[in-house]
C-alpha cells in the first residue's frame, strides 16, 4: 500500500473495520504483541528481589506472584511460560525502563496513583495485591503504634510511595521524625540492620518478606497501623490499547478462574463443562482470545502456567510459602475480599 493515497488507505482501514465488526470480532492490532512475538519472548520488568514477589532461587530461577504474572502473559501468548527474560530493575528505574522500551511490561510491586497513571506516559491495568504501608521496629524498643516513633529516624527506600506517605503521615500528625533516605533496598536493609534507623517502613507485604531475610527475624516487629492503600499491579506504556487489554485481562482471567473454580489440576476436564461462563473463558466456545489477538484457548494455556489467581496467591504468598500472608482484602470478593473481575462475555 506503499504508494496509496491518504484517502485510499482511510477506506480500506475503514472497510477492514466495518468487516471486523460485521463479522462480530475486530481485529485486534498490537505494535508490542507483534514485537513480542517477532523476538520469541516476553520482556517483563520485576524487582530485583522480594521473596513472594520476584526474586531469583538458589538455582537462578525466577519466583513470586509477580513473576507468575509475567509468565500468565507469557503463556497466553506463546503458550510456554517460559518465555519471559526478566529484568531485575530497582524502584527508580521501574518507570523509565518501561518508557524507553526496555520492558514490556512492569510487574513488580507498583502502586497504581494518579500521578503515575497520568503523567508518565503509562497505563496501569489493574491490581494484583491490595496491600497497604506499615512499619517494622526492633521489640525491645516496645512500640505500640506508629506515632510513638516521633522524633526517631526512618530508613526508606527513595523513588516509592512509602517516602511520600511517611512525611504525610508525621506532617497531619504534627510530629517530627528524621528519614533515612536509600535509593537501593540492600542500603535500605543495611542501614536498619545496623541500628541506623529506628524503624523501616515499605508496604505491610514487603515488610513481612524482608523480615524473614533479616538476621534475627523474631526480635523485631510490625506495628499495628497501616498507613495508606498500595494496589499493586502491572503496568504498560500508554498508546498501545492493545497489549493493555492483552495484560489487563490475562490477570482478569486468573481472578476470574479462581472464581469459577477452574485449577491447574482440573483445567483440561474443564474445557467440557456445559457452564457457559466456563465454556467461554476456556474458548470452548466465543472468540474471546481471538478478539485480543491471541488463540481461542489463552486461559486454558494461563492456568496450566501458573494456577488461577487463588492458587498464584498460596504458592508464593501464602500458606504455600515461608510467607504465610493471610488473603484477607485480596479474597474474593465473594469471600469478603476486594478481588473482582469483569465478565467474560
Ligand atoms: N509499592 C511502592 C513501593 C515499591 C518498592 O519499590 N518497594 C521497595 C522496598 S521493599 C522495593 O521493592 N525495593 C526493591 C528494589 O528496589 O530493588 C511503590 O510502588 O512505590
Amino acid at each position: 500500500m506503499g504508494s496509496a493515497s491518504p484517502l485510499v488507505r482511510a477506506l480500506l482501514a475503514g472497510i477492514l473495520v466495518l468487516g471486523g465488526l460485521l463479522s462480530g470480532v475486530v481485529a485486534a492490532q498490537s505494535a508490542t504483541l507483534d514485537q513480542v512475538r517477532a523476538r520469541g519472548h516476553l520482556v517483563c520488568g520485576v524487582n530485583t528481589g522480594l521473596a513472594g514477589f520476584s526474586a531469583p532461587d538458589d538455582r537462578g530461577r525466577w519466583t513470586g506472584i509477580d513473576i507468575d504474572f509475567c509468565r500468565a502473559v507469557a503463556a497466553a501468548i506463546f503458550k510456554d511460560g517460559n518465555r519471559v527474560r526478566f529484568v531485575p530493575l530497582n524502584a527508580k528505574e521501574r518507570f523509565t525502563a518501561l518508557q524507553s522500551g526496555e520492558v514490556d511490561v512492569l510487574s513488580r510491586n507498583t502502586t497504581w496513583t494518579m500521578s503515575r497513571d497520568t503523567s508518565l506516559g503509562l497505563n496501569f491495568t489493574g491490581v494484583i495485591y491490595y496491600d497497604g504501608q506499615a512499619f517494622m521496629a526492633r521489640r525491645a524498643l516496645g512500640l505500640k503504634s506508629a506515632a510513638d516513633l516521633a522524633g526517631s529516624s526512618i530508613c526508606v527506600q527513595s523513588g516509592t510511595t512509602n517516602e511520600l506517605n511517611l512525611s504525610d503521615f508525621f506532617a497531619t500528625r504534627g510530629l517530627s521524625y528524621r528519614p533515612v533516605v536509600f535509593e537501593r533496598l540492600v542500603e535500605v536493609l543495611g542501614a536498619y540492620i545496623s541500628g541506623r534507623c529506628d524503624a523501616f517502613t515499605t508496604d505491610s507485604s514487603q515488610l513481612i518478606s524482608e523480615r524473614t531475610r533479616l538476621p534475627d527475624p523474631d526480635t523485631h516487629e510490625m506495628l499495628p497501623d497501616l498507613i495508606s492503600k498500595e494496589p499493586l499491579g502491572p503496568v504498560v506504556r500508554q498508546g498501545d490499547a492493545g497489549w493493555s487489554n492483552i495484560v489487563r485481562w490475562t490477570l482478569f482471567a486468573l481472578i476470574n478462574a479462581e472464581e469459577l473454580g477452574i485449577t491447574q489440576g482440573n483445567v483440561e476436564e474443564m474445557r467440557t463443562s456445559s457452564n457457559p461462563e466456563i465454556r467461554r473463558i476456556l474458548g470452548t466456545d466465543g472468540e474471546f482470545g481471538r478478539g485480543i489477538g491471541l488463540d481461542n484457548d489463552w486461559v486454558v494455556s494461563i492456568i496450566k502456567t501458573v494456577g488461577n489467581y487463588g492458587e498464584a496467591f498460596e504458592r508464593n504468598l501464602g500458606q504455600g510459602s515461608a510467607l504465610k500472608i493471610a488473603r484477607g482484602r485480596n479474597a474474593l470478593w465473594k469471600d469478603g475480599g476486594l478481588m473482582y473481575a469483569p465478565p467474560i462475555r
